[in-house]
């Protein structure tokens, strides 16, 4: 069977079981990251040399990564579903994961930790501030593109919306100034409606 290794809490660990979900895959998963250690352990780390969750093993492929983990189950299980079989959908998919890491996460990463995982008095709300802004500038962004679209590959949920998803969460939750996107709330409005997004993603931030 399918074993993943990550906390429940982790955004990237939440795409693997969110695309999971989806895709009705059975798994084992182990608690792993944070206080739950096994990341630091050198078994751990003969699977994954970054010592960071999610890793997966799949009757013997290892694999980390958590973006090339969703491609890898959506390929493998989910063709013509979350894979599209048109390359021009698939790389429009890919596209939007590849700018999630490159440009959106850069600038959550930071707002999430101050606010979530720092205490009051050593938190740099300067960074929050100036990180805020470029979150709000990257959603309007992806706003526009969802003009005219259900979702972020078009007309149907593809891979691509599952990074995006696990941002949306923590945009929408997190007690910041949000500027009004429509097109983007009316795609939240659309994961949100998704069993296996609300049973994964849509957890109190810890
Ligand atoms: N680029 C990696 C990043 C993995 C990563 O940063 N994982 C975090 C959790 S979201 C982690 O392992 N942190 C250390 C820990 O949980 O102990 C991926 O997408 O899988």
């Amino acid at each position: 069977m399918l074993k993943i290794w990550g906390r429940t809490n982790s955004s990237n660990v939440q795409k693997v079981l969110w695309c999971c979900g989806e895709l009705g895959l059975q798994y084992e998963r182990v608690d792993a990251g944070m206080q739950f250690g096994v990341n630091d352990t050198a078994e751990y780390k003969a699977m994954n040399p970054n010592a960071l969750v999610p890793t997966i093993d799949d009757a013997g492929f290892v694999l980390w990564e958590s973006h090339a983990i969703v491609r890898y189950l959506a390929r493998t299980h989910g063709a013509g579903s979350i894979w599209p079989k048109d390359a021009r959908v698939a790389a429009d998919a890919d596209r939007w994961m590849d700018w999630y890491h490159t440009t959106l996460w850069p600038s959550m990463g930071p707002v999430f930790w101050n606010l979530i995982r720092t205490t009051p008095e050593k938190r740099n709300m300067a960074l929050v501030e100036e990180n805020s802004k470029k979150i709000a500038t990257s959603f309007g962004i992806v706003d526009a593109h969802l003009a005219g679209r259900d979702y972020i590959a078009g007309k149907r949920f593809t891979m691509g919306d599952i990074p995006m998803g696990i941002a949306a969460w923590r945009w929408f939750e997190l007690p910041i100034e949000r500027p009004a996107l429509p097109n983007l709330e009316r795609w939240y409005k659309r994961m949100r409606e998704r069993p296996a997004y609300a049973e994964h993603c849509m957890l109190t931030l810890t």
